[in-house]
Protein backbone atom coordinates (compact mmCIF):
# COMPACT_ATOMS: atom_id res chain seq x y z
CA UNK A 1 0.00 0.00 0.00
CA UNK A 2 2.95 2.46 0.70
CA UNK A 3 4.33 1.33 -2.18
CA UNK A 4 1.46 2.19 -4.21
CA UNK A 5 0.79 5.62 -2.37
CA UNK A 6 4.43 6.51 -3.01
CA UNK A 7 3.55 5.91 -6.93
CA UNK A 8 0.50 8.15 -7.00
CA UNK A 9 2.29 10.87 -5.11
CA UNK A 10 5.39 10.55 -7.32
CA UNK A 11 6.21 13.43 -9.46
CA UNK A 12 5.80 12.02 -12.58
CA UNK A 13 2.70 10.75 -11.42
CA UNK A 14 1.18 14.12 -10.42
CA UNK A 15 2.88 15.87 -13.16
CA UNK A 16 0.80 14.02 -15.97
CA UNK A 17 -2.24 14.28 -14.13
CA UNK A 18 -1.82 18.00 -14.24
CA UNK A 19 -0.85 17.94 -17.90
CA UNK A 20 -3.78 16.03 -19.28
CA UNK A 21 -6.26 17.87 -17.20
CA UNK A 22 -5.05 21.07 -19.46
CA UNK A 23 -6.58 19.23 -22.59
CA UNK A 24 -9.94 18.68 -20.24
CA UNK A 25 -9.12 14.61 -19.40
CA UNK A 26 -8.77 12.67 -16.81
CA UNK A 27 -6.87 9.92 -15.09
CA UNK A 28 -9.10 6.85 -14.35
CA UNK A 29 -6.09 6.07 -11.66
CA UNK A 30 -6.84 8.97 -9.52
CA UNK A 31 -10.72 8.98 -9.19
CA UNK A 32 -11.53 5.14 -9.23
CA UNK A 33 -11.58 4.44 -5.18
CA UNK A 34 -13.79 7.59 -5.19
CA UNK A 35 -15.88 6.92 -8.08
CA UNK A 36 -16.42 3.23 -7.53
CA UNK A 37 -16.94 3.35 -3.78
CA UNK A 38 -17.77 -0.40 -2.19
CA UNK A 39 -21.41 0.81 -1.33
CA UNK A 40 -23.61 4.24 -1.41
CA UNK A 41 -21.47 6.73 0.39
CA UNK A 42 -23.64 9.81 -0.44
CA UNK A 43 -22.80 13.52 0.50
CA UNK A 44 -26.25 13.98 1.26
CA UNK A 45 -26.29 13.81 5.12
CA UNK A 46 -28.89 12.93 7.79
CA UNK A 47 -30.45 16.26 8.82
CA UNK A 48 -33.68 17.73 10.81
CA UNK A 49 -35.34 20.54 10.00
CA UNK A 50 -37.21 21.85 13.47
CA UNK A 51 -41.11 22.94 12.76
CA UNK A 52 -40.60 26.35 14.80
CA UNK A 53 -37.81 27.05 12.34
CA UNK A 54 -39.73 26.32 9.47
CA UNK A 55 -42.50 28.22 10.34
CA UNK A 56 -40.77 31.03 11.23
CA UNK A 57 -39.44 31.73 8.61
CA UNK A 58 -42.14 31.25 6.52
CA UNK A 59 -44.30 33.69 8.15
CA UNK A 60 -41.08 36.43 8.22
CA UNK A 61 -41.14 34.90 4.32
CA UNK A 62 -45.25 36.20 3.94
CA UNK A 63 -44.80 40.19 3.67
CA UNK A 64 -41.46 39.85 1.53
CA UNK A 65 -42.28 37.85 -0.94
CA UNK A 66 -45.78 37.31 -2.46
CA UNK A 67 -46.89 35.03 -5.82
CA UNK A 68 -47.81 38.64 -7.72
CA UNK A 69 -44.02 39.58 -7.34
CA UNK A 70 -42.67 36.99 -9.67
CA UNK A 71 -41.28 33.53 -8.74
CA UNK A 72 -44.28 31.74 -9.02
CA UNK A 73 -44.85 29.92 -5.18
CA UNK A 74 -43.86 31.06 -1.86
CA UNK A 75 -42.05 27.46 -1.05
CA UNK A 76 -38.84 27.67 1.44
CA UNK A 77 -36.63 24.46 0.32
CA UNK A 78 -34.78 22.19 2.56
CA UNK A 79 -31.49 22.30 1.68
CA UNK A 80 -29.38 19.68 2.47
CA UNK A 81 -26.15 20.41 4.18
CA UNK A 82 -24.08 17.56 2.78
CA UNK A 83 -24.90 19.21 -1.02
CA UNK A 84 -24.73 22.84 -0.49
CA UNK A 85 -20.84 23.21 -2.02
CA UNK A 86 -21.80 21.69 -5.36
CA UNK A 87 -23.58 23.75 -7.19
CA UNK A 88 -24.97 23.44 -9.66
CA UNK A 89 -25.37 19.94 -8.45
CA UNK A 90 -26.92 19.55 -4.86
CA UNK A 91 -28.86 22.73 -4.98
CA UNK A 92 -31.90 23.01 -3.77
CA UNK A 93 -31.12 19.02 -2.86
CA UNK A 94 -32.77 17.74 0.04
CA UNK A 95 -31.12 14.20 -0.78
CA UNK A 96 -29.34 13.32 -3.66
CA UNK A 97 -32.71 12.85 -5.99
CA UNK A 98 -35.41 14.86 -4.28
CA UNK A 99 -35.92 18.07 -3.27
CA UNK A 100 -38.57 19.21 -0.63
CA UNK A 101 -40.08 22.59 0.91
CA UNK A 102 -42.52 24.43 2.72
CA UNK A 103 -45.03 26.37 1.05
CA UNK A 104 -47.40 29.37 2.67
CA UNK A 105 -50.49 30.47 0.61
CA UNK A 106 -52.34 33.42 2.64
CA UNK A 107 -55.80 33.28 1.44
CA UNK A 108 -56.49 35.73 -1.44
CA UNK A 109 -53.29 34.94 -3.24
CA UNK A 110 -53.26 32.77 -6.58
CA UNK A 111 -49.68 31.18 -7.64
CA UNK A 112 -49.96 30.70 -11.03
CA UNK A 113 -50.85 27.82 -13.28
CA UNK A 114 -47.44 26.28 -14.75
CA UNK A 115 -46.41 22.21 -16.05
CA UNK A 116 -43.27 20.58 -15.73
CA UNK A 117 -41.46 17.84 -16.46
CA UNK A 118 -40.52 17.48 -13.07
CA UNK A 119 -43.17 15.33 -10.86
CA UNK A 120 -44.21 16.73 -7.55
CA UNK A 121 -46.21 15.54 -4.55
CA UNK A 122 -47.92 17.70 -2.20
CA UNK A 123 -48.51 16.80 1.54
CA UNK A 124 -50.98 19.18 3.82
CA UNK A 125 -49.63 20.15 7.03
CA UNK A 126 -52.09 22.77 8.16
CA UNK A 127 -54.86 24.86 7.00
CA UNK A 128 -57.58 24.13 4.48
CA UNK A 129 -59.57 26.02 1.81
CA UNK A 130 -57.02 26.85 -0.79
CA UNK A 131 -57.00 24.79 -3.73
CA UNK A 132 -54.72 23.23 -6.38
CA UNK A 133 -56.29 23.36 -9.87
CA UNK A 134 -54.75 20.31 -11.54
CA UNK A 135 -55.63 19.57 -15.40
CA UNK A 136 -58.97 21.29 -15.12
CA UNK A 137 -59.84 19.74 -11.83
CA UNK A 138 -59.85 21.97 -8.39
CA UNK A 139 -58.93 19.72 -5.67
CA UNK A 140 -59.47 21.73 -2.59
CA UNK A 141 -57.32 20.70 0.69
CA UNK A 142 -57.53 19.63 3.92
CA UNK A 143 -54.97 18.45 6.39
CA UNK A 144 -53.24 15.12 6.21
CA UNK A 145 -54.71 14.84 2.22
CA UNK A 146 -51.80 13.95 -0.60
CA UNK A 147 -51.99 15.41 -3.57
CA UNK A 148 -49.99 14.02 -6.90
CA UNK A 149 -49.01 16.27 -9.94
CA UNK A 150 -46.96 13.91 -12.00
CA UNK A 151 -44.67 15.35 -14.80
CA UNK A 152 -46.56 17.35 -17.37
CA UNK A 153 -49.65 18.12 -16.01
CA UNK A 154 -50.95 22.00 -15.82
CA UNK A 155 -50.96 22.96 -11.78
CA UNK A 156 -52.06 26.26 -9.89
CA UNK A 157 -52.84 26.88 -6.45
CA UNK A 158 -55.53 29.61 -5.32
CA UNK A 159 -56.77 30.25 -1.88
CA UNK A 160 -60.67 31.44 -1.81
CA UNK A 161 -60.45 30.22 2.43
CA UNK A 162 -59.67 32.58 5.16
CA UNK A 163 -56.38 31.20 7.07
CA UNK A 164 -53.66 30.68 5.62
CA UNK A 165 -52.43 27.23 4.36
CA UNK A 166 -49.22 25.35 4.48
CA UNK A 167 -48.33 22.15 2.80
CA UNK A 168 -44.91 20.43 2.00
CA UNK A 169 -43.55 20.10 -1.61
CA UNK A 170 -41.56 17.30 -2.54
CA UNK A 171 -40.62 17.09 -6.82
CA UNK A 172 -37.31 15.20 -8.60
CA UNK A 173 -35.92 18.24 -9.37
CA UNK A 174 -32.22 17.20 -8.58
CA UNK A 175 -32.86 13.88 -10.66
CA UNK A 176 -34.66 16.02 -13.89
CA UNK A 177 -31.90 18.57 -13.69
CA UNK A 178 -28.78 16.36 -13.41
CA UNK A 179 -30.46 13.95 -16.37
CA UNK A 180 -31.00 17.19 -18.24
CA UNK A 181 -34.25 16.64 -19.07
CA UNK A 182 -36.03 20.49 -17.27
CA UNK A 183 -38.63 21.73 -19.47
CA UNK A 184 -40.92 24.80 -17.64
CA UNK A 185 -43.78 26.16 -19.29
CA UNK A 186 -46.42 29.16 -17.88
CA UNK A 187 -50.20 28.51 -18.70
CA UNK A 188 -50.99 31.17 -21.16
CA UNK A 189 -53.54 32.95 -18.21
CA UNK A 190 -52.79 33.49 -14.58
CA UNK A 191 -54.95 30.10 -13.21
CA UNK A 192 -56.18 27.41 -15.67
CA UNK A 193 -60.10 27.59 -15.21
CA UNK A 194 -62.27 24.67 -14.30
CA UNK A 195 -63.52 21.79 -16.86
CA UNK A 196 -64.48 19.27 -14.46
CA UNK A 197 -66.60 19.37 -11.02
CA UNK A 198 -64.95 20.39 -7.99
CA UNK A 199 -62.88 17.13 -6.02
CA UNK A 200 -63.79 15.36 -9.54
CA UNK A 201 -61.15 12.52 -9.21
CA UNK A 202 -61.41 12.01 -5.10
CA UNK A 203 -65.22 11.32 -5.73
CA UNK A 204 -64.82 9.39 -9.07
CA UNK A 205 -62.64 7.06 -6.35
CA UNK A 206 -64.60 7.59 -3.21
CA UNK A 207 -64.75 3.75 -3.18
CA UNK A 208 -61.70 3.18 -2.08
CA UNK A 209 -60.47 -0.39 -3.88
CA UNK A 210 -62.75 0.08 -6.52
CA UNK A 211 -61.99 2.15 -9.97
CA UNK A 212 -64.54 3.00 -12.77
CA UNK A 213 -64.30 0.71 -15.60
CA UNK A 214 -63.22 3.55 -17.70
CA UNK A 215 -59.69 3.84 -15.88
CA UNK A 216 -58.85 0.03 -16.74
CA UNK A 217 -55.94 0.94 -18.96
CA UNK A 218 -53.63 3.03 -17.24
CA UNK A 219 -52.95 6.86 -16.92
CA UNK A 220 -51.29 9.27 -15.72
CA UNK A 221 -52.35 10.47 -13.04
CA UNK A 222 -56.53 9.53 -12.28
CA UNK A 223 -56.81 10.47 -8.67
CA UNK A 224 -55.34 13.93 -7.45
CA UNK A 225 -55.77 13.61 -4.08
CA UNK A 226 -56.04 11.11 -1.16
CA UNK A 227 -58.13 12.37 1.13
CA UNK A 228 -56.62 12.03 5.05
CA UNK A 229 -60.00 10.02 6.32
CA UNK A 230 -59.34 7.03 3.32
CA UNK A 231 -55.92 7.22 4.49
CA UNK A 232 -56.90 7.14 8.23
CA UNK A 233 -59.32 4.32 7.69
CA UNK A 234 -56.76 1.77 5.83
CA UNK A 235 -53.92 2.00 9.13
CA UNK A 236 -56.47 1.36 11.07
CA UNK A 237 -57.30 -1.83 9.08
CA UNK A 238 -53.81 -2.83 9.45
CA UNK A 239 -53.43 -2.03 13.11
CA UNK A 240 -55.44 -4.73 13.94
CA UNK A 241 -52.30 -7.02 13.26
CA UNK A 242 -49.04 -7.23 13.63
CA UNK A 243 -46.97 -4.37 12.52
CA UNK A 244 -43.91 -4.46 9.89
CA UNK A 245 -40.86 -4.87 11.91
CA UNK A 246 -38.76 -1.92 10.37
CA UNK A 247 -41.39 0.42 9.30
CA UNK A 248 -44.71 -0.18 11.93
CA UNK A 249 -48.16 0.10 9.62
CA UNK A 250 -47.31 1.73 6.59
CA UNK A 251 -49.62 2.44 3.17
CA UNK A 252 -48.01 3.88 -0.13
CA UNK A 253 -50.17 6.04 -2.34
CA UNK A 254 -50.50 4.67 -5.71
CA UNK A 255 -52.19 5.43 -9.01
CA UNK A 256 -55.30 2.87 -8.93
CA UNK A 257 -55.13 3.05 -12.40
CA UNK A 258 -51.98 0.64 -12.64
CA UNK A 259 -51.14 -0.32 -9.07
CA UNK A 260 -47.99 1.97 -9.21
CA UNK A 261 -47.05 4.42 -7.00
CA UNK A 262 -48.90 7.36 -7.70
CA UNK A 263 -45.43 9.39 -9.09
CA UNK A 264 -43.94 7.60 -11.39
CA UNK A 265 -40.13 8.89 -9.69
CA UNK A 266 -41.92 9.44 -6.50
CA UNK A 267 -43.05 6.77 -3.81
CA UNK A 268 -45.12 8.47 -1.20
CA UNK A 269 -45.47 6.59 2.13
CA UNK A 270 -48.00 7.00 4.99
CA UNK A 271 -47.06 5.60 8.59
CA UNK A 272 -48.82 5.01 11.54
CA UNK A 273 -46.08 3.94 14.25
CA UNK A 274 -48.38 3.19 17.76
CA UNK A 275 -47.25 4.71 21.18
CA UNK A 276 -44.01 2.47 22.55
CA UNK A 277 -43.31 1.21 18.95
CA UNK A 278 -39.54 0.59 18.57
CA UNK A 279 -38.58 -0.42 15.12
CA UNK A 280 -35.85 -2.78 14.14
CA UNK A 281 -32.92 -1.12 11.86
CA UNK A 282 -32.23 -1.43 8.07
CA UNK A 283 -30.67 0.59 5.00
CA UNK A 284 -31.62 0.05 1.47
CA UNK A 285 -30.40 2.25 -1.04
CA UNK A 286 -33.38 4.40 -1.52
CA UNK A 287 -33.11 7.86 0.56
CA UNK A 288 -36.20 9.02 2.53
CA UNK A 289 -37.33 12.38 3.57
CA UNK A 290 -39.85 12.42 6.80
CA UNK A 291 -42.88 14.76 7.49
CA UNK A 292 -43.51 14.07 11.29
CA UNK A 293 -47.58 14.33 10.94
CA UNK A 294 -48.40 13.91 14.53
CA UNK A 295 -46.97 12.40 17.36
CA UNK A 296 -43.07 12.55 18.72
CA UNK A 297 -40.29 10.04 19.11
CA UNK A 298 -36.34 9.80 17.46
CA UNK A 299 -34.86 8.14 14.58
CA UNK A 300 -31.43 6.65 15.09
CA UNK A 301 -29.53 7.13 11.83
CA UNK A 302 -25.98 5.88 11.73
CA UNK A 303 -25.88 5.54 15.52
CA UNK A 304 -26.97 9.75 15.91
CA UNK A 305 -30.01 10.25 17.68
CA UNK A 306 -32.79 12.80 15.99
CA UNK A 307 -35.32 13.76 18.00
CA UNK A 308 -38.80 14.47 16.16
CA UNK A 309 -42.01 15.89 17.36
CA UNK A 310 -44.86 17.33 15.09
CA UNK A 311 -43.99 19.45 12.06
CA UNK A 312 -40.39 18.56 11.86
CA UNK A 313 -38.49 16.98 8.62
CA UNK A 314 -35.73 14.86 8.26
CA UNK A 315 -34.03 12.56 6.10
CA UNK A 316 -32.21 9.26 6.07
CA UNK A 317 -29.53 9.25 3.04
CA UNK A 318 -29.49 6.01 1.34
CA UNK A 319 -27.74 3.21 2.72
CA UNK A 320 -27.99 4.42 6.60
CA UNK A 321 -28.87 2.58 9.40
CA UNK A 322 -32.36 3.56 10.90
CA UNK A 323 -34.92 2.67 13.14
CA UNK A 324 -38.02 4.78 14.93
CA UNK A 325 -39.05 5.23 18.34
CA UNK A 326 -41.82 6.67 19.66
CA UNK A 327 -42.01 8.55 22.86
CA UNK A 328 -45.19 10.35 22.71
CA UNK A 329 -48.60 8.88 24.31
CA UNK A 330 -50.46 9.39 21.40
CA UNK A 331 -49.60 7.04 18.36
CA UNK A 332 -46.96 9.08 15.39
CA UNK A 333 -47.93 9.40 11.76
CA UNK A 334 -45.11 9.73 9.82
CA UNK A 335 -45.31 10.85 6.13
CA UNK A 336 -42.54 10.66 3.44
CA UNK A 337 -41.70 10.13 -0.08
CA UNK A 338 -38.47 8.53 -1.49
CA UNK A 339 -36.59 8.05 -4.97
CA UNK A 340 -37.54 4.18 -4.57
CA UNK A 341 -38.90 4.15 -7.81
CA UNK A 342 -36.06 5.71 -9.37
CA UNK A 343 -33.77 2.73 -7.75
CA UNK A 344 -36.04 0.28 -8.53
CA UNK A 345 -36.07 1.59 -12.76
CA UNK A 346 -31.94 1.31 -12.15
CA UNK A 347 -32.04 -1.98 -10.79
CA UNK A 348 -30.32 0.04 -7.64
CA UNK A 349 -32.24 -1.27 -4.84
CA UNK A 350 -30.92 -3.74 -2.12
CA UNK A 351 -32.03 -3.51 1.76
CA UNK A 352 -30.46 -5.18 4.37
CA UNK A 353 -31.38 -5.82 8.40
CA UNK A 354 -28.89 -5.07 10.74
CA UNK A 355 -28.25 -7.50 12.91
CA UNK A 356 -26.48 -7.15 15.69
CA UNK A 357 -27.88 -6.55 19.04
CA UNK A 358 -31.26 -7.58 18.41
CA UNK A 359 -31.39 -5.42 15.61
CA UNK A 360 -30.76 -2.30 16.93
CA UNK A 361 -27.85 0.62 16.56
CA UNK A 362 -25.67 2.05 19.42
CA UNK A 363 -26.21 5.28 20.01
CA UNK A 364 -23.23 7.40 19.82
CA UNK A 365 -23.96 10.94 19.34
CA UNK A 366 -27.37 13.26 19.26
CA UNK A 367 -28.38 15.61 16.69
CA UNK A 368 -28.48 19.44 17.54
CA UNK A 369 -31.21 21.32 15.73
CA UNK A 370 -30.89 24.61 14.39
CA UNK A 371 -33.57 27.11 16.00
CA UNK A 372 -34.21 30.41 15.17
O1 LIG B 1 -46.28 24.32 -6.35
O2 LIG B 1 -45.96 24.01 -8.46
O3 LIG B 1 -41.97 23.81 -4.12
O4 LIG B 1 -43.47 24.07 -9.34
C1 LIG B 1 -41.36 23.87 -6.41
C2 LIG B 1 -41.75 23.94 -7.74
C3 LIG B 1 -43.66 23.97 -5.73
C4 LIG B 1 -45.52 24.13 -7.31
C5 LIG B 1 -42.32 23.90 -5.42
C6 LIG B 1 -43.10 24.02 -8.05
C7 LIG B 1 -44.06 24.04 -7.04
FE1 LIG C 1 -45.11 23.34 -10.14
Amino acid sequence: MAEKNEFFQSETVQNFNKEIEKYYLGPLWNAIPDLMHKQPAPHAQAYLWKWETLYKKLMEAKDIFTPDRGGERRAIYLQNPGLTNRQPWGWASTTQTLYAAVQLILPGETAPSHRHTQSALRFIIEGQGAYSIVQGERIFMEEGDFLTTPQTLWHGHSHPGDKPMIWMDCLDIPTIYALGGTFFESYPEKIEQPSVPDNYSAMRYAGGMVRPISDRSSKIAPLGSFKWAQTLAALHGLSRFEPDPFDGYAVEYINPSNGLTANPTIAAWMQKLPNGFRSKAHRHTHSTIYQVFKGAGYTVINGEQFHWSKGDFFVVPNWAWHEHVVTSSEDAYLFSCSDLPIMEKFNLEREEAYEENQGHQQIVKEFVPLLP
